[in-house]
């Protein structure tokens, strides 16, 4: 991909970039947690977006998109908006470092990746954190802390992308570490890293190709249920509320509000139960937490479709440790922790039972746990 890159870039632009790469991520446990001010558990992925990028010394930004086969044009003031979804992406950045007091001027980019796209593992927040991570070190000298560079990336989801997600995408992606897991406290917003190397597990994610989309989706609406149930309780957010609190106000909201509030309270729980158990090495917890998760995401949550049902019952039919559905929901891929001897005979019942019920194989991707934002020497 670097040399792809490079090439298009030299013909296209006469300048000496620099390459920088940001990773999509996985989620152990912890979904739709973010922004109720709870506990996630992702990591960043060996699937990269990567950019060369040099200054231009003008006032304008030209983006070439290799996989789009697009290059779009824009200037750095708000009314200077692209039309182009994935150009907004990177607008969005550079519009919010500036807001921050931070400086961007005018660059050339090219780009690629091989994140997956709608399959959940969150290529759009990597495209927000290469660019933020880049334009730290092009125009910033790297003050920026890299905290927030993720929320920069967030801002840029609100702001300039019509999603209205949480931090939990962008942090992983910026702070991701090879080997790691990392536990984030999305109120506290601490932090801690988990070495994730079972001998005898693997995780694996199979992809159902339903393409999920959080603009304009049901995504924003999830949200706005949980913070109408917090208002309701007299809460900033879901955090410090409890299953009798929801239950002692269940006649004063919908029932559609309280099964949503009831998962964020279940799944936050879920999340530290996980710790528990990966401290004690007990995957066969982490497995069940992880099947309580996706019926509670398909039921109570109802982000889930029947594709992603159907492989999670699979799962459970093949006695695979732990499944559910992984990201914001509606498509996308389940995660899977596979013990190793089971690994073989797993991929090829799902591809051959998915393929018989949809007509085509589910895509499969062994999970390796990398580094988040970088610049590639
Ligand atoms: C999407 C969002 F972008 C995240 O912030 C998070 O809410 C996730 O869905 C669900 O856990 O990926």
């Amino acid at each position: 991909m670097k040399e792809k890159i490079l090439k298009e870039f030299k013909s296209r632009f006469e300048t000496e970039p620099k390459l920088y790469a940001s990773a999509g991520r996985i989620n152990l446990i912890g979904e739709h947690t973010d922004y109720n001010g709870g506990f996630v558990f992702p990591g960043a992925i060996d699937k990269v977006i990567m950019a060369a990028i040099a200054p231009n010394d003008t006032d304008k930004v030209k983006v070439y998109s290799i996989d789009i086969d697009e290059e779009v044009e824009f200037g750095l003031n708000e009314e200077d908006a692209p039309t182009s979804s994935w150009a907004r992406y990177i607008f969005g950045v550079c519009r919010e470092i500036l807001k921050r007091g931070g400086t961007v001027k005018g660059f050339d980019a090219v780009f690629a990746g091989n994140i997956p796209l709608g399959a959940g593992l969150s290529s759009s927040a990597a495209l927000e954190s290469c660019f933020a991570f880049a334009l730290n070190d092009l125009f910033n000298d790297n003050t920026i802390d890299k905290f927030e560079l993720a929320k920069i990336g967030q801002a840029t989801e609100h702001n300039y992308c019509g999603v209205n997600c949480g931090i939990m995408d962008q942090f992983a992606s910026v702070m991701g570490q090879k080997g790691k897991l990392m536990r984030l406290d999305c109120r506290s917003m601490e932090y801690e890293y988990y070495p994730f190397a079972p001998e005898d597990y693997e995780l694996i994610l199979v992809d159902s190709c339903v393409k999920h989309e959080l603009a304009d989706s049901p995504y924003n609406k999830r949200r706005a249920s949980c913070e109408r149930v917090a208002k309701r309780l007299g809460l900033e957010t879901l955090r410090d509320a409890t299953i009798p609190m929801l239950k002692a106000i269940r006649s004063d909201i919908t029932a559609e509000d309280y099964f949503r509030a009831k998962f964020v309270i279940e799944e936050k729980e879920r999340v530290l139960a996980v710790c528990d158990a990966l401290t004690r090495g007990d995957y066969e917890k982490v497995g069940e937490e992880m099947y309580a998760t996706h019926a509670g995401l398909s039921d109570d949550y109802e982000v889930s479709c029947e594709e992603l049902d159907f492989l999670n019952d699979l799962a459970r039919k093949s006695g695979i440790t732990g499944s559910r559905i992984m990201g914001g929901g509606f498509g996308g891929c389940t995660i899977n922790l596979v013990k190793k001897d089971n690994t073989e005979a797993f991929i090829e019942s799902v591809k051959r039972e998915f393929k018989e019920k949809y007509g085509h194989e589910p895509k499969i991707y062994p999970v390796v746990i990398s580094d988040g934002a970088r610049k590639i020497e």
